[in-house]
């Protein structure tokens, strides 16, 4: 063995441990050089008593210099993979301390549910009660009670949703056209006067870009014994004003009919300045309550006058924003509502 099989073992090791591109390579590679069996350990043991104590030494520095510059070699290596595989780590599990946090947004009131909001702060504010009832109804504080012929249209299949259940008495149950019956229930069992808003859920079977399935309304009754049409006209065109925030609102009643009120009026408004000027836009229908509903609400029509309007909420909020079509406000569609916040 001489000094250039020394320098061979050396590089072969070095450019080994080069090449080994994992810790399991270099470990193996390691014991070809340095295990129990490696090069440099069978040089170590061949060197036999029979060799010149001199010699047996000087050869014995040289194998363990060369040893010592393949253990820095390994070393080198390993230390290498090591810097490698914590710099993957490091840039795979980077956090960037710069992004901004995940904020939870914040939702806002639909844009009906708005208007429903702001009608009920305006009656309120003009002496009205806000009165709830249920969405499903019997035939009779749907129709019946409202002065509804039995061959109306409205009480068909085709224009109203009935449930396949009765009621405990045997009576058809449907969803509610109008807030109306909660109107019969309320005059019941309260004595007049009755000055209540009635807002709330109702069902028509319908669809299309001006009418929904569901849709929701505002109705108002006023009972006393010394009003007119005139009051009527007084608080429907003070609520339009501060409902659509303008004063330059005229209004007009124009005659019309409901089984419900005679005699009935579409109530008409036109703007005077700005989008629509000029225009009457029909906005709600109205009227004297009629004398079989009065009495229906056991009420004396002699004493008593009744005045009522019906408005949509979706027409309102339409008008009120400019929207063209009234299925927007049901598709949920976040660019729409996000407008509105
Ligand atoms: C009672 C007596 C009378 C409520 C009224 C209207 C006229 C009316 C429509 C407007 C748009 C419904 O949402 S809409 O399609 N309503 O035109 N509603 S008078 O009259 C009543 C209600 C209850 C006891």
């Amino acid at each position: 063995m001489g000094s250039l099989d020394l320098k061979r073992i050396v590089a072969d090791a070095q450019r080994a441990f080069d090449n080994a591109a994992d810790t399991v390579t270099l470990e193996n590679e390691k014991a070809r050089f340095l295990g129990k069996t490696g090069a440099l350990t069978e040089l170590l043991k061949s060197l036999g008593k029979q060799l010149d104590p001199q010699v047996r030494k000087s050869k014995g520095v040289c194998i363990n210099i060369a040893k010592l510059q393949v253990e820095a070699a390994l070393n080198r290596r390993r230390k290498a993979i090591a810097d490698a595989l914590m710099n993957q780590r490091l840039t795979s599990e980077e956090v960037d301390v710069t992004l901004p946090g995940r904020c939870s947004s914040v939702g806002s009131l639909h844009p009906v549910m708005q208007t429903w909001e702001r009608i009920e702060q305006i009656f309120n504010s003009i002496g009205f009660d806000i009165v709830d009832g249920p969405e499903i109804e019997t035939d009779w504080y749907n129709f019946t009670a409202l002065n509804s012929p039995e061959n109306h249209p409205a009480r068909s299949m085709q224009d109203t949703f009935y449930l396949n259940k009765k009621d405990e008495n045997g009576r058809a149950l449907l969803l509610r056209t109008h807030t109306s019956p909660m109107q019969i229930r309320y005059a019941k069992m309260t004595k007049p006067p009755i000055k209540s808003i009635f807002p709330g859920r109702t069902y028509r079977v319908d669809s299309n870009a001006t009418h929904s399935p569901m849709f929701n309304q505002v109705e108002g009754l006023w009972i006393d014994k010394n009003i007119s049409f005139a009051d009527l006209k007084g608080v429907y065109t003070d609520f339009l004003r501060k409902f659509f925030e303008r004063k330059d609102i005229l209004v007009r009643f124009r005659p019309s009919y409901f089984p419900f009120t005679e005699p009935s009026a579409e109530i008409d408004m036109r703007f005077e300045c700005g989008r629509n000027a000029g225009r009457w836009l029909e906005i709600s229908g109205s009227g004297q309550v009629h004398p079989h509903v009065l009495r229906n609400m056991n009420l004396d029509h002699q004493r008593y006058i009744g005045f009522a309007f019906g408005s949509g909420l979706e027409r309102l909020t339409m008008l009120r924003y400019g929207v063209d079509d009234l299925r927007t406000f049901f598709e949920s569609d976040l660019r729409f509502l996000r407008q509105f916040v």
